[in-house]
């Protein structure tokens, strides 16, 4: 048994194709691909199609905190100083608080277009900073909240073991994210299994940055990614760079690069602070870079060097981080945005004639896919059937169609033109709304009612 969808137009590896037929297999891996074909009696029809974007990098209880840090300190806030607000906020968490609020992220990424989603995830212990009797407990809220939204989910759980370079003891702020090489080998394997239960799921690790895991620590425990992705934290703030500098002679990326394989197994997330060296060193290794716009706004962090990564034929993906707002179009405008404000430009990262939406779009589908090594961002045989179809009756496409569709959703659009998505050929939004919206609303409310109740300000 196969089922059928039929496409009035799709974006294909060659291009804008129209009257699409898709054959799925059970597995939701897509069987066949045809051009210029009429729709069979049961076909499920979709308007314009898109491949569906894997969203790279999540910290999935950040959510509930968007909006929380935005009041000045008494010092110059900086990213720092979010990060403090934010590990007060993390005392409040418990399991079932951390499965709602994954839950909610995951539908309003698949509302955004976004099929699949890299958790990284380092909330593994409870309040006093022990273990749970299953060490992967907080692993397996992630898994439950994929269950029941539906979303394709990479898990890479975090190793985090220092506050900083030479092997600094952790702060007590950081106590439910800690472990070395032996209870980190155990929380994985824990880990390993919870994901085994789930459909469209992987597997990685994640040391979280070369300040929480030193060199050694990071070649422990390489192994226990088993080839699967290797995700790290890297040269996000400029202070960051300073002491990375100091305590190895060395600026992070390079430091990496000199000692670890970095290859396409590996994303480095953010990497936004690169000399023009390690922008083509990382180019050339093959690992994606994971670029985190609204994040990196959100957060003061800086402008990626995308132009002359790009140049280099470096690859990119987005993730939506801090899920300070979750919308991919907007990531990718303001991908695009921050070079063109720098740069006091327009059309700055795409080549001659080419769509800028579309250029931006297609790298990170292969980016994203790749980083999480999942089977997606391409219409193809083999891929899964991760189908994202877009309003074409929304005024903002109106008119509009191939290229100039994208760019008009991607530059002047958001949320609101993603009609329906289907993670494996299986229906997951439908009218703009994922089917489990209003349970998981429900679910979300009430935890948040209850880790805010004390919240005085
Ligand atoms: C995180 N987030 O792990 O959630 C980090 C902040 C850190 C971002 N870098 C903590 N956006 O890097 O130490
Ligand atoms: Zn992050």
């Amino acid at each position: 048994m196969s089922t059928e969808f039929h496409c009035a137009q799709a974006l294909l590896p060659d291009g804008w194709t129209d009257q699409v037929r898709i054959q799925v297999d059970p597995t939701g891996l897509i069987k066949s691909i045809e051009a210029n074909q009429s729709p069979g009696p049961d076909a499920i029809r979709l308007g314009t199609v898109v491949p569906g974007m894997a969203n790279l990098h999540s910290h999935a209880f950040q959510r509930a905190m968007a909006g929380l840090s935005e009041r000045r300190g008494p010092g110059a806030d900086s990213f720092w100083s979010w990060r403090d607000v934010m590990y007060r906020f993390i005392d409040r968490l418990t399991p079932e608080a951390v499965e709602a609020i994954a839950a909610l992220v995951q539908i309003e990424m698949l509302e955004a277009g976004y099929t699949a989603v890299g958790e990284f995830h380092y909330l593994h212990h409870d309040q006093t900073g022990a273990a749970y009797d299953d060490p992967g407990e907080m692993g397996a809220r992630i898994c439950a909240a994929a269950g029941r939204t539906g979303i394709a989910l990479t898990l890479l759980p975090v190793f985090y073991r220092h506050a900083g370079f030479n092997d600094a003891p952790a702060s007590h702020g950081q106590r439910r994210f800690l472990n070395d090489a032996d209870s980190f080998a155990a929380l994985v394997e824990a880990a390993r299994k919870h994901v085994s239960a789930l459909s469209h799921a992987r597997i990685g690790i994640a040391p979280h940055s070369l300040r929480a895991a030193s060199m050694n620590d990071i070649s422990a425990i390489l192994p226990l990614a088993d080839g699967g992705p290797v995700h790290i934290h890297i040269a996000e703030q400029t202070g960051e760079v300073e002491a990375c500098l100091a305590a190895t002679g060395q600026r992070p990326v390079r430091y990496l690069l000199d000692h670890q394989p970095v290859d396409e197994r590996w994303c480095l997330v953010h990497a936004t602070h690169m000399d023009t060296d390690e922008t083509i060193a990382l180019a050339a290794s093959s690992a994606v870079a994971g670029l985190c716009p609204l994040t990196e706004a959100s957060l003061g962090d800086g402008l990626f060097p995308a132009v002359d990564y790009l140049a280099a034929k470096g690859r990119i993906g987005i993730g939506s981080d801090s899920h300070i707002r979750i919308d991919l179009a907007e990531e990718i405008r303001l991908l695009e945005y921050g070079q063109r404000l720098s740069r006091r430009a327009r059309n700055v990262l795409a080549g001659t004639g080419a769509s800028t939406g579309r250029t931006l779009f297609e790298a990170c589908l292969s980016g994203g896919a790749q980083a999480l090594a999942q089977p997606t961002g391409r219409l193809a045989p083999a891929q899964r059937a991760d189908l994202v179809e877009l309003e074409t009756d929304h005024p903002v496409l109106a008119g509009r169609s191939g290229d100039t569709l994208l760019d008009s959703w991607l530059f002047a659009g958001d949320a609101r033109q993603v009609r329906s998505v289907h993670v494996g050929g299986r229906c997951r939004v439908h009218a703009g709304q994922s089917l489990v919206r209003p349970e998981v609303e429900n679910a979300y409310r009430s935890a948040l009612h209850s880790i805010l109740a004390d919240e005085t300000a």
